[in-house]
C-alpha cells in the first residue's frame, strides 16, 4: 500500500509539473507543487460558490488556511454565485488532472453530466456544504456539511415559542438563492414546525440571494405593500442585516416592532443580535476546511469514508450573543 501511494503520488506531482507548464488560470496556493517533498501531497481543485456572505467568506478562508496546514495543493475558484461558471471551473479542473474535486453547488439541480466527466476520469469528488439532487450517488464520494432542514426547524421552534401568546403571527421571509439546497430546506423546515398553529401566517417570501445588500432590497419592498410585519425569518444573518437597515429607514425598531431570526451565527448577525437587532439566531459553521482536507486525502488514498458526515451546530439569544462574541471565530 505504501509504494501504490508513492506511485501515486510520485505522478500527481508529474501531472502537477505538466500542468504548471500548461499554465491555469485559477489560483493556486499552500501545497508542494513548487518543490515541496511532503509524501502525501495531493492536489485539490474546490469551485466555491461566490463571496456572497459573512458566511462564505468564513468558509472560503478555512478551506485556504486548512489547505496550507494540510500540505493540500488547493487550485480554488470562485462562481460568483452562477452554476455555469462551477460547472467550467470543475471541467478545468478535470482537464487539469487533479487529484480530488471538491465543490459546495450554488444550486441542487443540473450536475450529472459533469459529475459524470468526473468519475470516467477517476477524479474522486466531495460535496462541501450544498448538497445535490443526483439520483446516482455514485457520481461523490461524500457530503460534508449542515442538515438545513433541521436548522429551518430550530428557527420554526423558536418562533412557536416567542410567541406563545400572540393571537397571529405574520411572517416576511427572505429566502436564500433559490433552488440552492440551505434555500429550499431552511423554507421546508421552518414551514414544517410553525404549519402546526394556523395563527403563524408567512405573508411574503421572496429571496434576498443570501446578500445584504438584495436583504435591504427586498425587506423594503416588503415594508411598502403595507402588510403587518411581525416576525422576520431571514435564512441568512447577511439578509437580515440588509433588512436591519431598511427596517430602521422605516422608522421601525428592529427586534422589536419587527422581530428577526436569522441562520449562520457570523460575527456581525451575532453583534446585531448582542445589540437587540436580532431576536435568535441558529448556527450554520463555515469552518469546513480542516474535516475537508482530511477527507480529500482519504479519498485520493482510496479509503473508505462516510457518505454524510453533519456539523454540530448551536443556537444563540441575545445574552448567549454577548457572551459568545469576544471568542467568536468568524
Ligand atoms: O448560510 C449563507 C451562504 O450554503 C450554508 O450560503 C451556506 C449558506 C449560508 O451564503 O450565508
Amino acid at each position: 500500500m505504501f509504494t501504490f501511494k508513492r506511485a501515486a503520488t510520485a505522478a500527481s506531482i508529474a501531472l502537477m509539473a505538466v500542468t504548471a507548464a500548461c499554465g491555469g488560470t485559477e489560483s493556486s496556493s499552500g501545497g508542494t507543487a513548487a518543490g515541496g517533498s511532503g509524501s502525501d501531497s495531493i492536489t485539490l481543485g474546490f469551485a466555491q460558490v461566490g463571496a456572497e456572505s459573512g458566511w462564505r467568506t468564513a468558509n472560503t478562508k478555512s478551506i485556504q488556511d486548512s489547505s496550507k496546514q494540510a500540505g493540500v495543493d488547493l487550485k480554488f475558484s470562485d462562481a460568483q454565485q452562477k452554476q455555469e461558471n462551477q460547472i467550467k471551473a470543475i471541467r478545468s479542473y478535470i482537464q487539469q488532472k487533479v487529484d480530488v474535486i471538491a465543490f459546495s453547488p450554488v444550486i441542487e439541480s443540473g450536475w450529472d453530466a459533469v459529475l459524470n466527466e468526473a468519475k470516467r476520469a477517476k477524479i474522486p469528488v466531495i460535496l462541501t456544504d450544498r448538497a445535490v439532487d443526483s439520483k446516482d450517488t455514485s457520481l461523490y464520494k461524500s457530503f460534508l456539511g449542515s442538515d438545513f432542514v433541521k436548522e429551518g426547524n430550530k428557527a420554526g421552534e423558536w418562533a412557536v415559542k416567542e410567541f406563545a401568546d400572540a393571537k397571529e403571527v405574520n411572517i416576511a421571509e427572505l429566502q436564500g438563492t433559490t433552488g440552492s439546497a440551505p434555500a429550499t430546506d431552511r423554507k421546508q423546515g421552518f414551514t414544517d414546525v410553525i404549519s402546526k398553529d394556523p395563527k403563524f401566517k408567512i405573508t411574503q417570501s421572496q429571496t434576498g440571494e443570501f446578500t445584504r445588500a438584495k436583504g435591504k432590497e427586498v425587506m423594503e419592498a416588503f415594508l411598502k405593500s403595507g402588510k403587518p410585519i411581525d416576525l422576520l425569518f431571514a435564512h441568512n444573518d447577511d439578509m437580515a442585516l440588509g433588512a436591519i437597515e431598511a427596517i430602521e429607514g422605516a422608522g421601525k425598531v428592529p427586534g422589536k416592532d419587527i422581530k428577526i431570526v436569522s441562520i449562520d451565527a457570523v460575527k456581525d448577525g451575532m453583534q446585531a443580535l448582542a445589540d437587540g437587532k436580532i431576536n435568535y439566531i441558529i448556527e450554520c459553521s463555515p469552518l469546513l476546511g480542516p474535516q475537508l482536507m482530511d477527507l480529500a486525502k482519504k479519498v485520493n488514498a482510496g479509503e473508505e469514508v462516510p457518505a454524510r458526515i453533519e456539523t454540530e451546530e448551536g443556537e444563540f439569544d441575545q445574552a448567549q450573543a454577548k457572551e459568545a462574541l469576544p471568542t467568536r471565530q468568524y
